[in-house]
């Protein structure tokens, strides 16, 4: 869309950051169900990890523009499905979480990849054992649709704890461990290719 000098109109960043925290918490997913995934997943490998440090990750997760795209869009679709709003037959597909869709998964799985391959390992670990919150979303045993959500929200853990495993391996190379950490220092964008926030 351009206006009358033409330019494009942009979406400022705050405004799809805003959006993408209140769908999540419109849908009963708060930044700390994902923390608690992220901490049980990589305290056993990491003296001195708090659940602050895990919180801090998924708040840096979710400044990631990819994944609020993704966000936004699996969100609104569970939404209308849930609303019976979609055509059929995609709105028969997304409402009874068809097993062959695979679209909700793809969504997941492309905001993960700017993470690495911890990322998408994780991912794919977190999809066939879904634990804590993506447990509880899972469409075919709770209700409402979460076709969708689910996925995401395995997407937003595998990234969170991707950041910890990578910063992990620079802290032992520098002898420390996250006891000399401060949460707001957990940031290790810097060392991963194209995953800045
Ligand atoms: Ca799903």
């Amino acid at each position: 869309m351009n206006d009358m000098d033409g330019r494009r109109f942009r979406v400022h960043s705050d405004e799809v950051t805003k959006a993408t925290h209140e769908a999540l918490e419109r849908r009963g997913v708060s930044v700390r169900d994902i923390a608690e995934i992220v901490y049980e997943m990589q305290v056993p490998y990491n003296d001195g990890l708090t659940m602050k440090h895990c919180i801090e990750s998924v708040e840096s997760v979710l400044k990631k523009r990819e994944v609020q795209h993704a966000l936004l869009v699996g969100i609104e679709m569970d939404e209308l499905a849930e609303k019976g709003q979609l055509s059929r037959p995609l709105q028969q597909i997304v409402d009874s979480d068809e097993g062959l869709f695979g679209v909700d998964e793809m969504l997941g799985l492309g905001a993960v990849l700017t993470y690495g391959s911890i990322a998408v390992t994780t991912f794919g670990h977190l999809d066939k054992n879904k634990v804590g919150i993506i447990n509880r979303l899972d469409t075919k045993t709770g209700e409402g649709v979460h076709t969708f959500l689910d996925d995401l929200v395995a997407s937003v853990t595998a990234c969170a704890s991707s950041r910890i495993a990578h910063r992990t391996r620079d802290l032992e190379e520098e002898g420390k461990t996250y006891e000399d950490v401060s949460p707001e220092e957990v940031a290790p964008e810097s060392h991963i290719d194209g995953a800045e926030t």
